[in-house]
């Protein structure tokens, strides 16, 4: 019984001694439509356009999209038994992960493939820091993956407040942070990529409620983070979601 309390007592301690996660907020900086047939699982931003990675066995693809009217331009197709994971664009080669297959497909620039790759753990969410390629499987671990061998050469283990955080899915490096979608939340993780500790929680709850609003199928959640580094822009979206949002952040809501 004291024992117990005294456990009790420890663990208060630990919590208490941990700094607390801020919580950031965010401002809509434009709308545009998003295709609510796609159930984004990677989304990059390049060179004028987007390019999304969907899942669901026999809807899975690799999809040019354009960002003012959410038109799809170009796209590729998985064939039917690979449900498709995240994406993202490294020297010119598109690279997408499938979630429980095991397996990647590596693309150029027009969607032609060049090959695939192989890896023990789920696929999930998918990005790069300009050396490596970064890979989350659903747990609390990210896979930083040398791009030439795409073999894993390093993991981090992602905490907040010294909690592990699982889930971790959707990916996008940000200006030397690594930002993850937390599959079923509505936060984004703002990971520093040396420690692993969630610097800040993005709290997009706003959006998914508006997202909810049109449409409330469970698995519509909040999923899709792309970044063009050259205007700084940032967006956002969901899967089945009818829009796609620039958002600006807003470090004290
Ligand atoms: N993941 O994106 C979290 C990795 C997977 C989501 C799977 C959502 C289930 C949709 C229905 C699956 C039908 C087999
Ligand atoms: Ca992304």
């Amino acid at each position: 019984m004291i024992r117990a309390f005294l456990a009790l007592l420890a663990l208060l301690g630990l919590a208490l001694a941990q700094p607390s996660v801020p919580v950031w907020g965010f401002r809509i900086v434009n709308t545009y439509p998003h295709d609510p047939q796609a159930f984004t699982q990677g989304l990059i931003y390049h060179d004028g356009f987007l390019y999304e990675g969907t899942g669901l066995y026999g809807q899975s693809s690799l999809r040019k999209v354009e960002l003012q009217t959410g038109r799809v331009l170009q796209s590729r197709s998985l064939p039917q038994k690979y449900f498709g994971e995240g994406i993202t664009l490294f020297q010119n080669r598109f690279y997408q992960l499938t979630w429980q297959n095991q397996e990647g497909f590596i693309y150029d620039l027009n969607f032609n493939p060049v090959g695939r790759f192989t890896y023990q753990t789920e696929g999930w969410g998918l990005t790069h820091d300009g050396q490596r390629l970064i890979m989350s499987d659903g747990s609390a671990q990210l896979f930083f993956l040398n791009p030439r061998t795409l073999r894993p050469e390093r993991t981090l283990t992602v905490r907040a407040g010294g909690q592990p955080v699982t889930r971790l899915n959707e990916l996008e490096y940000i200006q030397g942070r690594i930002w993850a979608n937390v599959w079923q939340t509505s936060r984004i993780a703002i990971i520093n990529p040396q420690s692993g500790n969630v610097e800040a929680w993005l709290d997009l709850s706003g959006l998914v409620l508006l997202a909810q609003a049109r449409n409330p199928n469970p698995d519509a959640v909040l999923n899709g983070i792309a970044y063009d580094s050259q205007t700084r822009r940032i967006f956002v979206t969901g899967k089945l979601w009818p829009y796609l949002f620039e958002i600006a952040v807003v470090s004290n809501p």
